[in-house]
């Protein structure tokens, strides 16, 4: 058996619960668990290993994720990973260690942190432990991320002798800037959740007890709202993040023009005038994306 199938768990290396269930913040057992319409949770099962990104679990989470996306009825998925000690320890050393130049040219696992940044549908990251190397750039990868106190980040790749390589020099220096991201990658230190918190990589830092529940009471929170309007702003978000800022301009304009004449933007209109609550489609209807927008 090779070495990375012998540290996986049994069973499946993602997790997927839909619609997902919110457990009490102490998750005692004698709370009935909430359903939550329109979120999904996707859990990276590799807990003996902590969560190492191996290839297999990262095409995986791909396929995941992406069906997730063309799914109606989901509408924010929250990524965390199996256990309290870690989100993903990194890409699969042991995998890694066998590779070459060449072998990694054509490695469709790189594509695994790409497609989940790619999915229309909001995405978030629920941080407990270890974020390393590429769980560092998984969750950096979302749209938002909340993390526990035990949270910790870091691009150790230089530890190993190479350098991060999906997304750590790019996600990550637009999320806290060069100086910050070229301390953090030459270094290869670890970065505690409050300091997390003051580079800006964080959404919400919460108590360690309390990460799952507060990511999926931030993504119910996002399910809720008007589902044109919330896939309009998640790309046009990520154009700010992406691209040049003239481009990002554009992309917003088309984006809010196109919102006009859809169903829940007549009706957030019409509530607003008529002074009551407006009453939102529950599913995406037909907002084009701008050209090159994901
Ligand atoms: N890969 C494989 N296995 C891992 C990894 C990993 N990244 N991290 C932990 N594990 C395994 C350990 O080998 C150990 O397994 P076993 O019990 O079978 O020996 C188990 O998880 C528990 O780990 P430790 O005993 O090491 O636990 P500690 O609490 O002592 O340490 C640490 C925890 C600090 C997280 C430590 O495990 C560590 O440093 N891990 C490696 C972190 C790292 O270097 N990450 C970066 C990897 S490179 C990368 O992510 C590149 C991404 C882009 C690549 C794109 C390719 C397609």
């Amino acid at each position: 058996m090779p070495e990375q199938e012998a540290r996986d768990e049994p069973g499946d290396l993602v997790l997927v619960e839909q619609p997902a269930r919110r457990r009490g913040a102490g998750g005692s057992p004698l709370e009935p668990p909430e359903l939550l319409d329109g979120v999904a949770l996707v859990t990276l099962n590799r807990p003996r290993a902590l969560n190492a990104l191996s290839f297999a679990l990262l095409l995986r989470l791909a396929e995941v994720v992406e069906a997730l996306d063309a799914d109606p009825a989901c509408r924010a998925i929250v990524i965390t990973g199996a256990g309290t000690r870690a989100f993903a320890a990194g890409a699969d050393v042991a995998e890694l260690a066998g590779q070459t130049a060449e072998s990694l040219a054509s490695a469709p696992a790189f594509q695994g942190w790409d497609r989940v940044a790619a999915v229309a549908t909001p995405t978030i990251a629920a941080v407990r432990g270890y974020a390393l190397g590429g769980g560092a750039e998984l969750a950096l990868a979302c749209d938002m991320l909340v993390a526990a106190d035990d949270a910790t980040f870091g691009q150790p790749e230089i530890n190993l002798g190479i350098i991060p390589g999906a997304g750590g020099t790019q996600r990550l220096a637009r999320a806290v800037g060069k100086a910050r991201t070229m301390d953090l990658v030459l270094t290869g230190r670890r970065v505690p959740a409050a300091e997390a918190e003051r580079l800006g990589l964080l959404t919400r830092l919460v108590p360690a007890g309390e990460t799952l529940a507060a990511a999926l009471d931030l993504a119910a929170a996002v399910a809720a709202q008007p589902q044109d309007a919330v896939r309009a702003a998640v790309a046009a978000v990520r154009a700010a993040f992406e691209g040049p800022l003239e481009e990002g301009l554009l992309v917003e304009r088309d984006l809010f023009r196109a919102l006009f004449g859809t169903p829940d933007q007549e009706e957030g209109m019409r509530a607003f005038l008529e002074r009551r609550e407006p009453r939102w489609r529950t599913a995406p209807s037909s907002v084009p994306a701008p050209d090159g927008a994901s």
